[in-house]
C-alpha cells in the first residue's frame, strides 16, 4: 500500500479534512478575530505535542530517516518562537487549557508512537499534509492571513512533504495486513481529528 492509494481510497475524507470554512473565511477576510485567534492559540497546544511525538519518532525511525526528521525538528523550533511572536503580538496568552478536540488530539498523538513506525511514518505524513493542502486549497490570502497561509503552503514545506510521503511509501510497502489496517484506521482518525480542529476554532464565540 503506499500514501496515494489511502488518499484515493478515503479521498471524500480527506477533502473534509483539508477544505473548511474557517479556511474559506481566512481567504475572503471574514474570519472572526475570535475564531482565529482560538485556533492559533490551540494551535500552538497542539504543535507543543506534535513536536514531542517527532522527537520520540526518532527512536523508531532507521537512520537512513535521520536526516528528514531532524530537519522537520529544526523547523519546529523555529515555528513555536514564530507562534510565541503572533501571540505576542495579538496579545493572546498561551497559558491557556486546551480544548477538548485539542486534548483528543495530543492523546492521539501520544499513543501514535506505541504503533509499529509505518503508521507513525505514515501519520507524520498526513499531518503535515493536511496542512500543506488545507492552507493552499482557498487560493491567495491576503494579509494578516498569507503569512499563515504561506508558512505551511510555500514551496520548501511542499517539498518537504514530499519526501514523507516517500519515506512512508519506503516503510509501508511490505506491512502485514494488520499493519496495513492498522494505517487505514490511523489515516481516517488524523482526517476526523483534523475536520474537527477547524471545527472547534470556527465554533468559538470568545
Ligand atoms: C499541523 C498543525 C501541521 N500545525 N496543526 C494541526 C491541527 N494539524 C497539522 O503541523 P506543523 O508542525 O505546524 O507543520
Amino acid at each position: 500500500m503506499s500514501c496515494q492509494e489511502l488518499l484515493k481510497k478515503y479521498s471524500q475524507q480527506w477533502q473534509v479534512a483539508t477544505l473548511h470554512p474557517f479556511l474559506n473565511e481566512c481567504k475572503l477576510g471574514i474570519i472572526k478575530p475570535e475564531q482565529f485567534n482560538t485556533w492559533l492559540v490551540q494551535d500552538y497546544l497542539f504543535v507543543v505535542e506534535f513536536t514531542r511525538m517527532v522527537g520520540r519518532i526518532l527512536t523508531y525511525a532507521p537512520t537512513s530517516h535521520f536526516d528528514l526528521i531532524l530537519s522537520g525538528l529544526n523547523a519546529l523550533q523555529n515555528e513555536l518562537n514564530w507562534f510565541k511572536d503572533k501571540a505576542t503580538e495579538r496579545q493572546l496568552d498561551l497559558n491557556t487549557k486546551k480544548q477538548p478536540t485539542c486534548k483528543e488530539y495530543c492523546n492521539f498523538m501520544n499513543k501514535l508512537t506505541e504503533m509499529p513506525y509505518p503508521i507513525q511514518a505514515t501519520a507524520l505524513w498526513e499531518i503535515e499534509l493536511a496542512y500543506n493542502q488545507g492552507w493552499q486549497l482557498p487560493g491567495k490570502m491576503s494579509p494578516p492571513y498569507n503569512e499563515f497561509a504561506n508558512r505551511w503552503g510555500n514551496p520548501e514545506f511542499t517539498n518537504y512533504v514530499k519526501l514523507l510521503e516517500a519515506q512512508a511509501n519506503e516503510v509501508l510497502e511490505d506491512v502485514s495486513k494488520t499493519v496495513q489496517n492498522q494505517a487505514e484506521t490511523t489515516f481516517l482518525n488524523v482526517a476526523r481529528l483534523e475536520k474537527d480542529f477547524w471545527q472547534m476554532a470556527y465554533n468559538a464565540t470568545n
